[in-house]
Protein backbone atom coordinates (compact mmCIF):
# COMPACT_ATOMS: atom_id res chain seq x y z
CA UNK A 1 0.00 0.00 0.00
CA UNK A 2 1.17 3.57 -1.00
CA UNK A 3 0.61 5.05 2.49
CA UNK A 4 1.34 9.02 1.53
CA UNK A 5 -0.98 8.78 -1.87
CA UNK A 6 -3.71 7.05 -0.22
CA UNK A 7 -3.70 9.57 2.43
CA UNK A 8 -3.56 12.56 0.18
CA UNK A 9 -6.47 11.19 -1.50
CA UNK A 10 -8.65 10.60 1.52
CA UNK A 11 -7.88 14.36 2.45
CA UNK A 12 -8.76 15.90 -0.47
CA UNK A 13 -11.82 13.66 -1.07
CA UNK A 14 -13.29 14.57 2.89
CA UNK A 15 -11.54 16.75 3.97
CA UNK A 16 -7.58 17.19 5.90
CA UNK A 17 -9.12 16.98 9.69
CA UNK A 18 -11.65 14.09 8.63
CA UNK A 19 -8.03 11.40 7.93
CA UNK A 20 -6.08 10.02 11.00
CA UNK A 21 -3.61 7.90 10.77
CA UNK A 22 -3.15 5.73 13.46
CA UNK A 23 -5.26 7.14 15.42
CA UNK A 24 -5.77 6.51 19.34
CA UNK A 25 -9.20 6.00 19.48
CA UNK A 26 -10.94 3.11 17.51
CA UNK A 27 -8.94 0.09 18.86
CA UNK A 28 -10.42 -3.28 18.60
CA UNK A 29 -8.93 -5.65 21.03
CA UNK A 30 -6.20 -3.96 21.23
CA UNK A 31 -5.64 -3.66 17.41
CA UNK A 32 -5.26 -0.18 16.32
CA UNK A 33 -6.30 0.99 12.64
CA UNK A 34 -4.06 2.27 10.14
CA UNK A 35 -5.96 5.17 9.65
CA UNK A 36 -9.45 6.29 10.14
CA UNK A 37 -11.95 8.28 7.30
CA UNK A 38 -14.74 10.19 8.40
CA UNK A 39 -17.06 10.81 5.12
CA UNK A 40 -19.63 13.67 5.12
CA UNK A 41 -22.01 12.54 2.62
CA UNK A 42 -22.82 9.25 0.82
CA UNK A 43 -20.85 10.37 -2.19
CA UNK A 44 -17.60 10.69 -0.04
CA UNK A 45 -18.53 7.72 1.40
CA UNK A 46 -18.45 5.33 -1.36
CA UNK A 47 -15.16 7.12 -3.08
CA UNK A 48 -13.59 6.74 0.19
CA UNK A 49 -14.07 2.56 0.22
CA UNK A 50 -13.20 2.74 -3.60
CA UNK A 51 -9.85 4.60 -2.56
CA UNK A 52 -9.42 1.98 0.13
CA UNK A 53 -10.48 -1.09 -1.83
CA UNK A 54 -8.56 -0.15 -4.68
CA UNK A 55 -5.19 -0.26 -2.08
CA UNK A 56 -7.31 -4.00 -0.46
CA UNK A 57 -6.95 -2.16 2.49
CA UNK A 58 -9.07 -3.96 4.90
CA UNK A 59 -12.61 -1.27 6.39
CA UNK A 60 -13.91 -2.00 9.50
CA UNK A 61 -17.18 0.57 9.42
CA UNK A 62 -17.57 2.38 12.74
CA UNK A 63 -20.61 3.92 14.47
CA UNK A 64 -20.76 4.77 17.78
CA UNK A 65 -18.08 2.33 18.78
CA UNK A 66 -20.64 0.61 21.20
CA UNK A 67 -20.95 -2.86 19.49
CA UNK A 68 -17.28 -3.56 18.57
CA UNK A 69 -16.28 -6.33 20.77
CA UNK A 70 -18.99 -8.49 19.39
CA UNK A 71 -17.76 -11.81 17.51
CA UNK A 72 -14.13 -11.89 16.52
CA UNK A 73 -11.30 -9.14 16.19
CA UNK A 74 -10.03 -8.38 12.59
CA UNK A 75 -8.17 -10.42 11.17
CA UNK A 76 -5.42 -8.68 9.49
CA UNK A 77 -4.46 -3.96 9.44
CA UNK A 78 -7.81 -2.27 9.01
CA UNK A 79 -8.63 1.31 7.91
CA UNK A 80 -11.69 2.65 10.01
CA UNK A 81 -14.52 4.39 8.28
CA UNK A 82 -16.80 6.53 10.76
CA UNK A 83 -19.94 7.04 10.25
CA UNK A 84 -20.57 9.78 12.72
CA UNK A 85 -20.79 12.57 10.09
CA UNK A 86 -23.74 10.86 8.36
CA UNK A 87 -26.28 12.10 10.83
CA UNK A 88 -28.74 13.79 9.24
CA UNK A 89 -32.86 13.04 8.63
CA UNK A 90 -32.94 12.64 4.61
CA UNK A 91 -36.67 12.69 4.67
CA UNK A 92 -39.33 12.70 7.14
CA UNK A 93 -43.03 13.22 6.48
CA UNK A 94 -44.81 12.77 9.85
CA UNK A 95 -48.09 11.87 8.23
CA UNK A 96 -46.74 9.58 6.41
CA UNK A 97 -45.60 7.80 9.74
CA UNK A 98 -41.77 6.95 7.78
CA UNK A 99 -38.74 8.47 8.10
CA UNK A 100 -34.89 8.39 5.88
CA UNK A 101 -31.53 8.64 8.31
CA UNK A 102 -28.63 8.02 7.59
CA UNK A 103 -26.27 5.26 9.29
CA UNK A 104 -24.42 7.47 11.61
CA UNK A 105 -27.48 9.08 13.46
CA UNK A 106 -27.69 7.65 17.11
CA UNK A 107 -30.86 6.21 18.20
CA UNK A 108 -31.12 8.88 21.09
CA UNK A 109 -31.01 11.75 18.64
CA UNK A 110 -33.33 10.04 16.40
CA UNK A 111 -35.77 9.62 18.82
CA UNK A 112 -35.89 13.17 20.00
CA UNK A 113 -36.41 14.33 16.71
CA UNK A 114 -39.62 12.06 16.84
CA UNK A 115 -40.64 12.31 19.83
CA UNK A 116 -40.82 16.25 18.75
CA UNK A 117 -43.94 15.14 16.58
CA UNK A 118 -45.70 12.57 19.11
CA UNK A 119 -43.93 9.48 17.31
CA UNK A 120 -41.20 7.17 18.01
CA UNK A 121 -38.74 4.02 16.39
CA UNK A 122 -39.60 1.42 19.11
CA UNK A 123 -36.10 0.31 19.15
CA UNK A 124 -34.40 -0.43 22.19
CA UNK A 125 -30.46 -0.72 22.22
CA UNK A 126 -27.38 -0.11 25.18
CA UNK A 127 -25.81 3.56 25.37
CA UNK A 128 -28.50 5.16 22.64
CA UNK A 129 -27.15 8.45 23.08
CA UNK A 130 -23.66 6.72 20.89
CA UNK A 131 -25.17 3.22 19.22
CA UNK A 132 -26.15 4.65 15.57
CA UNK A 133 -28.84 3.10 13.58
CA UNK A 134 -26.24 1.78 11.53
CA UNK A 135 -24.37 -0.50 13.64
CA UNK A 136 -27.85 -1.52 15.34
CA UNK A 137 -29.22 -2.95 12.21
CA UNK A 138 -25.72 -4.61 11.23
CA UNK A 139 -25.93 -6.21 14.95
CA UNK A 140 -29.39 -7.04 14.32
CA UNK A 141 -29.44 -5.85 18.14
CA UNK A 142 -32.98 -6.22 19.71
CA UNK A 143 -34.35 -4.82 22.67
CA UNK A 144 -37.39 -5.64 25.36
CA UNK A 145 -39.72 -4.10 23.09
CA UNK A 146 -39.52 -6.20 20.09
CA UNK A 147 -42.26 -8.59 22.05
CA UNK A 148 -44.68 -5.78 20.90
CA UNK A 149 -43.43 -3.92 18.04
CA UNK A 150 -41.42 -6.63 16.32
CA UNK A 151 -37.51 -5.82 15.93
CA UNK A 152 -35.43 -3.45 13.11
CA UNK A 153 -36.46 -6.51 10.70
CA UNK A 154 -40.06 -5.72 11.09
CA UNK A 155 -39.12 -1.71 10.78
CA UNK A 156 -36.90 -1.71 8.06
CA UNK A 157 -38.43 -0.55 4.89
CA UNK A 158 -35.30 0.48 2.96
CA UNK A 159 -31.49 0.46 3.08
CA UNK A 160 -28.94 1.96 1.16
CA UNK A 161 -25.48 0.75 1.38
CA UNK A 162 -22.25 1.46 -0.07
CA UNK A 163 -20.89 -2.26 -1.55
CA UNK A 164 -17.02 -3.36 -0.76
CA UNK A 165 -16.41 -2.06 -4.21
CA UNK A 166 -17.61 1.37 -3.09
CA UNK A 167 -20.97 1.01 -5.87
CA UNK A 168 -23.61 2.85 -4.20
CA UNK A 169 -27.28 0.19 -4.34
CA UNK A 170 -30.45 0.59 -2.39
CA UNK A 171 -33.49 -1.79 -1.11
CA UNK A 172 -36.59 -1.69 -0.40
CA UNK A 173 -38.17 1.97 -0.44
CA UNK A 174 -40.44 4.83 1.90
CA UNK A 175 -43.59 2.98 1.52
CA UNK A 176 -45.16 0.57 4.53
CA UNK A 177 -46.20 -2.30 1.30
CA UNK A 178 -43.26 -3.03 -0.76
CA UNK A 179 -43.46 -4.90 -3.86
CA UNK A 180 -42.64 -8.62 -3.15
CA UNK A 181 -39.38 -9.84 -4.25
CA UNK A 182 -35.84 -11.01 -2.63
CA UNK A 183 -35.84 -8.65 0.13
CA UNK A 184 -32.63 -7.92 -0.04
CA UNK A 185 -32.43 -5.08 3.01
CA UNK A 186 -32.77 -8.70 4.99
CA UNK A 187 -29.39 -9.51 4.30
CA UNK A 188 -27.51 -6.78 5.65
CA UNK A 189 -29.31 -7.37 9.35
CA UNK A 190 -27.16 -8.98 11.44
CA UNK A 191 -24.15 -8.81 8.87
CA UNK A 192 -22.07 -7.48 11.04
CA UNK A 193 -20.96 -4.98 8.27
CA UNK A 194 -19.03 -8.15 6.30
CA UNK A 195 -21.42 -7.51 2.93
CA UNK A 196 -21.32 -3.38 2.38
CA UNK A 197 -21.25 -0.44 5.23
CA UNK A 198 -24.92 0.99 5.63
CA UNK A 199 -25.08 4.35 4.45
CA UNK A 200 -28.57 5.25 5.42
CA UNK A 201 -32.18 3.36 6.41
CA UNK A 202 -35.62 3.61 5.90
CA UNK A 203 -38.13 3.11 9.03
CA UNK A 204 -42.19 2.63 9.38
CA UNK A 205 -43.38 4.69 12.74
CA UNK A 206 -45.48 4.19 15.62
CA UNK A 207 -47.50 6.81 17.47
CA UNK A 208 -45.76 7.28 20.93
CA UNK A 209 -48.56 5.54 23.28
CA UNK A 210 -50.77 7.79 25.33
CA UNK A 211 -49.77 6.09 28.97
CA UNK A 212 -46.56 3.99 30.13
CA UNK A 213 -46.30 2.35 33.11
CA UNK A 214 -44.12 -1.00 34.32
CA UNK A 215 -44.97 -3.88 36.85
CA UNK A 216 -42.00 -5.36 38.75
CA UNK A 217 -42.56 -8.64 40.36
CA UNK A 218 -39.41 -9.70 42.81
CA UNK A 219 -39.26 -13.06 44.16
CA UNK A 220 -36.79 -14.94 46.16
CA UNK A 221 -36.44 -18.09 43.48
CA UNK A 222 -36.80 -18.19 39.65
CA UNK A 223 -39.40 -20.77 39.49
CA UNK A 224 -42.59 -18.47 40.23
CA UNK A 225 -42.17 -15.94 37.89
CA UNK A 226 -41.48 -18.49 34.93
CA UNK A 227 -44.98 -19.44 36.07
CA UNK A 228 -45.98 -15.71 35.99
CA UNK A 229 -44.68 -15.64 32.38
CA UNK A 230 -46.54 -18.15 31.25
CA UNK A 231 -49.61 -17.19 33.01
CA UNK A 232 -48.86 -13.67 31.06
CA UNK A 233 -48.42 -15.51 27.69
CA UNK A 234 -51.48 -17.50 27.69
CA UNK A 235 -53.73 -14.80 28.68
CA UNK A 236 -54.87 -11.95 26.54
CA UNK A 237 -52.79 -9.79 27.27
CA UNK A 238 -50.58 -7.54 25.44
CA UNK A 239 -47.81 -6.02 27.18
CA UNK A 240 -44.95 -5.00 24.93
CA UNK A 241 -41.96 -6.24 26.84
CA UNK A 242 -41.80 -9.18 29.42
CA UNK A 243 -38.54 -8.71 30.99
CA UNK A 244 -36.85 -11.93 33.23
CA UNK A 245 -34.33 -10.33 35.32
CA UNK A 246 -30.96 -12.00 37.98
CA UNK A 247 -28.87 -9.42 39.93
CA UNK A 248 -30.19 -6.50 38.30
CA UNK A 249 -29.90 -3.71 40.73
CA UNK A 250 -33.03 -1.45 40.41
CA UNK A 251 -34.64 -4.48 40.29
CA UNK A 252 -34.25 -4.57 43.79
CA UNK A 253 -34.48 -8.50 44.39
CA UNK A 254 -32.23 -11.32 43.13
CA UNK A 255 -34.98 -12.13 40.75
CA UNK A 256 -37.60 -10.34 38.91
CA UNK A 257 -39.78 -9.86 36.04
CA UNK A 258 -40.51 -6.48 34.39
CA UNK A 259 -43.63 -6.03 32.46
CA UNK A 260 -43.85 -3.24 30.79
CA UNK A 261 -47.23 -2.08 28.86
CA UNK A 262 -47.94 1.04 26.78
CA UNK A 263 -51.11 2.62 25.15
CA UNK A 264 -53.97 4.08 26.03
CA UNK A 265 -54.52 4.53 29.96
CA UNK A 266 -57.44 2.13 30.24
CA UNK A 267 -55.62 -0.81 28.97
CA UNK A 268 -52.53 0.22 30.62
CA UNK A 269 -54.60 -0.01 34.13
CA UNK A 270 -55.74 -3.26 33.19
CA UNK A 271 -52.14 -4.49 32.39
CA UNK A 272 -50.80 -3.32 35.98
CA UNK A 273 -54.39 -4.95 37.63
CA UNK A 274 -54.42 -8.63 35.88
CA UNK A 275 -50.66 -9.03 35.74
CA UNK A 276 -50.78 -8.17 39.81
CA UNK A 277 -53.42 -10.50 40.28
CA UNK A 278 -51.51 -13.74 37.97
CA UNK A 279 -48.55 -12.78 40.14
CA UNK A 280 -50.53 -13.41 43.61
CA UNK A 281 -51.86 -16.51 42.47
CA UNK A 282 -48.30 -17.55 41.69
CA UNK A 283 -46.88 -15.90 45.11
CA UNK A 284 -45.35 -13.12 44.31
CA UNK A 285 -44.98 -9.66 44.80
CA UNK A 286 -46.03 -6.89 42.56
CA UNK A 287 -45.15 -3.17 42.24
CA UNK A 288 -46.83 -0.62 39.43
CA UNK A 289 -43.71 2.02 38.38
CA UNK A 290 -44.39 5.03 36.70
CA UNK A 291 -42.38 8.43 35.63
CA UNK A 292 -39.18 8.34 36.32
CA UNK A 293 -38.84 4.95 38.06
CA UNK A 294 -40.22 3.17 35.18
CA UNK A 295 -37.74 5.14 32.83
CA UNK A 296 -34.98 4.39 34.74
CA UNK A 297 -35.98 0.33 35.33
CA UNK A 298 -35.53 -0.05 31.35
CA UNK A 299 -32.56 1.96 30.55
CA UNK A 300 -30.59 -0.23 33.49
CA UNK A 301 -32.07 -3.18 31.39
CA UNK A 302 -31.23 -1.88 27.89
CA UNK A 303 -27.96 -1.05 29.17
CA UNK A 304 -26.91 -4.86 30.46
CA UNK A 305 -25.71 -5.88 27.54
CA UNK A 306 -23.83 -2.99 26.63
CA UNK A 307 -19.82 -3.56 25.92
CA UNK A 308 -18.38 -0.06 25.72
CA UNK A 309 -16.75 -0.27 28.51
CA UNK A 310 -16.57 -4.13 30.18
CA UNK A 311 -14.02 -4.74 32.48
CA UNK A 312 -11.17 -7.01 31.54
CA UNK A 313 -12.49 -9.47 33.46
CA UNK A 314 -16.15 -9.64 31.97
CA UNK A 315 -17.37 -11.70 29.47
CA UNK A 316 -20.79 -10.16 27.76
CA UNK A 317 -23.05 -12.83 25.88
CA UNK A 318 -25.83 -13.33 24.02
CA UNK A 319 -27.70 -16.92 23.92
CA UNK A 320 -30.76 -17.33 21.57
CA UNK A 321 -32.83 -20.45 22.20
CA UNK A 322 -36.46 -21.77 21.88
CA UNK A 323 -38.61 -19.91 24.57
CA UNK A 324 -39.85 -22.79 25.67
CA UNK A 325 -36.17 -23.55 26.79
CA UNK A 326 -35.09 -20.12 28.30
CA UNK A 327 -35.61 -20.99 31.92
CA UNK A 328 -33.99 -24.24 31.89
CA UNK A 329 -31.13 -22.58 29.69
CA UNK A 330 -30.69 -19.76 32.60
CA UNK A 331 -30.67 -21.92 35.62
CA UNK A 332 -28.23 -24.43 33.73
CA UNK A 333 -25.81 -20.93 33.38
CA UNK A 334 -26.72 -20.03 36.85
CA UNK A 335 -25.73 -23.75 38.29
CA UNK A 336 -22.71 -23.28 36.57
CA UNK A 337 -21.73 -19.61 37.92
CA UNK A 338 -22.01 -20.78 40.73
CA UNK A 339 -20.10 -24.19 40.66
CA UNK A 340 -17.57 -21.68 38.69
CA UNK A 341 -18.38 -19.32 41.21
CA UNK A 342 -18.19 -16.15 38.82
CA UNK A 343 -20.79 -13.37 39.10
CA UNK A 344 -23.91 -13.38 36.65
CA UNK A 345 -26.28 -11.10 35.69
CA UNK A 346 -29.01 -11.93 33.44
CA UNK A 347 -31.48 -10.25 31.56
CA UNK A 348 -33.84 -12.06 29.16
CA UNK A 349 -36.46 -11.45 26.68
CA UNK A 350 -38.76 -14.06 28.70
CA UNK A 351 -41.15 -14.64 25.55
CA UNK A 352 -39.17 -14.35 22.86
CA UNK A 353 -36.14 -16.49 23.70
CA UNK A 354 -33.04 -14.33 24.08
CA UNK A 355 -30.99 -13.39 26.74
CA UNK A 356 -28.04 -11.42 27.75
CA UNK A 357 -25.61 -12.15 30.61
CA UNK A 358 -22.44 -10.26 32.30
CA UNK A 359 -20.30 -13.10 33.80
CA UNK A 360 -17.21 -11.84 35.76
CA UNK A 361 -14.40 -14.28 37.11
CA UNK A 362 -10.65 -15.36 36.57
CA UNK A 363 -9.78 -16.20 32.82
CA UNK A 364 -10.56 -20.04 33.99
CA UNK A 365 -13.24 -19.57 35.76
CA UNK A 366 -14.86 -17.55 32.31
CA UNK A 367 -13.70 -20.31 30.23
CA UNK A 368 -15.20 -23.19 32.56
CA UNK A 369 -18.54 -20.99 32.55
CA UNK A 370 -18.65 -20.57 28.93
CA UNK A 371 -17.70 -23.90 27.97
CA UNK A 372 -20.69 -25.67 30.05
CA UNK A 373 -23.35 -22.92 28.74
CA UNK A 374 -22.32 -23.71 25.54
CA UNK A 375 -23.38 -27.68 26.19
CA UNK A 376 -27.02 -26.24 26.67
CA UNK A 377 -27.03 -23.60 24.35
CA UNK A 378 -25.09 -23.98 21.49
CA UNK A 379 -25.97 -20.92 20.06
CA UNK A 380 -24.47 -18.47 22.04
CA UNK A 381 -22.67 -15.44 20.29
CA UNK A 382 -19.89 -13.51 22.15
CA UNK A 383 -20.03 -9.84 22.76
CA UNK A 384 -17.03 -9.12 24.89
CA UNK A 385 -14.35 -11.42 26.06
CA UNK A 386 -11.23 -11.16 28.13
CA UNK A 387 -8.42 -10.39 25.51
CA UNK A 388 -6.54 -13.25 26.51
CA UNK A 389 -9.68 -15.48 25.16
CA UNK A 390 -10.75 -13.64 22.38
CA UNK A 391 -8.60 -16.71 20.09
CA UNK A 392 -9.54 -19.72 21.79
CA UNK A 393 -13.39 -18.96 22.46
CA UNK A 394 -15.71 -19.89 19.66
CA UNK A 395 -17.82 -16.25 19.15
CA UNK A 396 -20.79 -17.48 17.68
CA UNK A 397 -20.80 -20.83 19.07
CA UNK A 398 -20.98 -24.27 17.92
CA UNK A 399 -23.99 -24.58 16.03
CA UNK A 400 -23.83 -22.12 13.31
CA UNK A 401 -27.01 -22.22 10.75
CA UNK A 402 -26.96 -21.99 6.95
CA UNK A 403 -22.63 -21.52 7.30
CA UNK A 404 -22.43 -22.68 3.39
CA UNK A 405 -24.89 -20.09 1.94
CA UNK A 406 -23.04 -16.96 3.91
CA UNK A 407 -19.77 -18.01 2.84
CA UNK A 408 -21.61 -18.20 -1.03
CA UNK A 409 -23.19 -14.39 -0.01
CA UNK A 410 -20.37 -12.85 1.57
CA UNK A 411 -17.88 -14.30 -1.74
CA UNK A 412 -20.51 -12.20 -4.34
CA UNK A 413 -20.81 -9.37 -2.14
CA UNK A 414 -16.93 -8.76 -0.67
CA UNK A 415 -14.42 -11.36 -2.62
CA UNK A 416 -11.66 -9.57 -1.58
CA UNK A 417 -12.52 -9.90 2.26
CA UNK A 418 -12.24 -6.31 3.10
CA UNK A 419 -15.19 -5.63 5.02
CA UNK A 420 -14.52 -6.51 8.62
CA UNK A 421 -12.09 -9.40 8.11
CA UNK A 422 -12.44 -11.81 10.58
CA UNK A 423 -15.32 -10.33 12.44
CA UNK A 424 -18.26 -12.73 11.53
CA UNK A 425 -18.38 -16.34 10.64
CA UNK A 426 -17.31 -15.93 7.31
C1 LIG B 1 -24.04 -17.91 14.06
C2 LIG B 1 -24.95 -16.99 13.33
C3 LIG B 1 -25.65 -17.46 12.23
C4 LIG B 1 -26.49 -16.63 11.54
N1 LIG B 1 -27.18 -17.13 10.50
C5 LIG B 1 -28.03 -16.33 9.86
C6 LIG B 1 -28.84 -16.83 8.81
O1 LIG B 1 -28.71 -17.99 8.47
N2 LIG B 1 -29.71 -16.01 8.20
C7 LIG B 1 -29.85 -14.71 8.60
O2 LIG B 1 -30.69 -14.01 8.06
N3 LIG B 1 -29.10 -14.20 9.56
C8 LIG B 1 -28.20 -14.97 10.20
N4 LIG B 1 -27.42 -14.46 11.17
C9 LIG B 1 -27.38 -13.04 11.31
C10 LIG B 1 -28.12 -12.36 12.36
O3 LIG B 1 -27.33 -11.85 13.41
C11 LIG B 1 -29.25 -13.09 12.95
O4 LIG B 1 -28.93 -13.50 14.24
C12 LIG B 1 -30.37 -12.13 12.98
O5 LIG B 1 -30.78 -11.86 11.68
C13 LIG B 1 -31.33 -12.66 13.91
O6 LIG B 1 -32.64 -12.35 13.57
P1 LIG B 1 -33.64 -12.14 14.69
O7 LIG B 1 -33.22 -10.90 15.41
O8 LIG B 1 -34.95 -12.18 14.06
O9 LIG B 1 -33.46 -13.45 15.59
P2 LIG B 1 -32.85 -13.64 17.03
O10 LIG B 1 -32.96 -12.42 17.82
O11 LIG B 1 -31.49 -14.24 16.92
O12 LIG B 1 -33.76 -14.64 17.71
C14 LIG B 1 -33.86 -15.93 17.33
C15 LIG B 1 -35.29 -16.34 17.66
O13 LIG B 1 -35.55 -17.53 17.09
C16 LIG B 1 -36.06 -18.43 18.05
N5 LIG B 1 -35.57 -19.75 17.72
C17 LIG B 1 -34.33 -20.24 17.88
N6 LIG B 1 -34.24 -21.48 17.46
C18 LIG B 1 -35.44 -21.81 16.98
C19 LIG B 1 -35.97 -22.97 16.40
N7 LIG B 1 -35.21 -24.06 16.19
N8 LIG B 1 -37.27 -22.95 16.02
C20 LIG B 1 -38.03 -21.87 16.25
N9 LIG B 1 -37.57 -20.73 16.80
C21 LIG B 1 -36.29 -20.69 17.16
C22 LIG B 1 -35.56 -17.95 19.37
O14 LIG B 1 -36.41 -18.30 20.39
C23 LIG B 1 -35.53 -16.51 19.14
O15 LIG B 1 -36.77 -15.99 19.39
C24 LIG B 1 -26.62 -15.28 11.92
C25 LIG B 1 -25.95 -14.83 13.03
C26 LIG B 1 -25.13 -15.67 13.73
C27 LIG B 1 -24.45 -15.15 14.94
Amino acid sequence: MNHASLRADLESLVGEQYVVEHPTEYHIYGQRPLLSVAPGSLEELAQAVARLAAEHVAIVPWGGGTQQTWGRPPSRPFAVVLTGRLNRILDYTPDDLTISVEAGMTLGALSAALAANGQMLPLDAPLPDRATIGGLLATAMDGPRRLGYGSARDLLIGIRVVEATGRISKAGGMVVKNVSGFDMMKLYLGSFGTLAIIASANFKLIPQPRSAASILCRAATSEPLWKLVNAIASSQLTPVAVEYLEAIDLAGGPFALAVRSEGLSAAVERHVRDVTTFAAQVGVQAEALRGEAHVRLWESINNLPQTASVAADELVVRITCLPAALSRVLAAARDVAQRAAVSLQAVARAINGIAYLRVRGSVSQLHEWHAAVLQVAPQTVLLATPTSLVAEMPAFGTQIANLEVMQRIKQEFDPENLLNPGRFVV
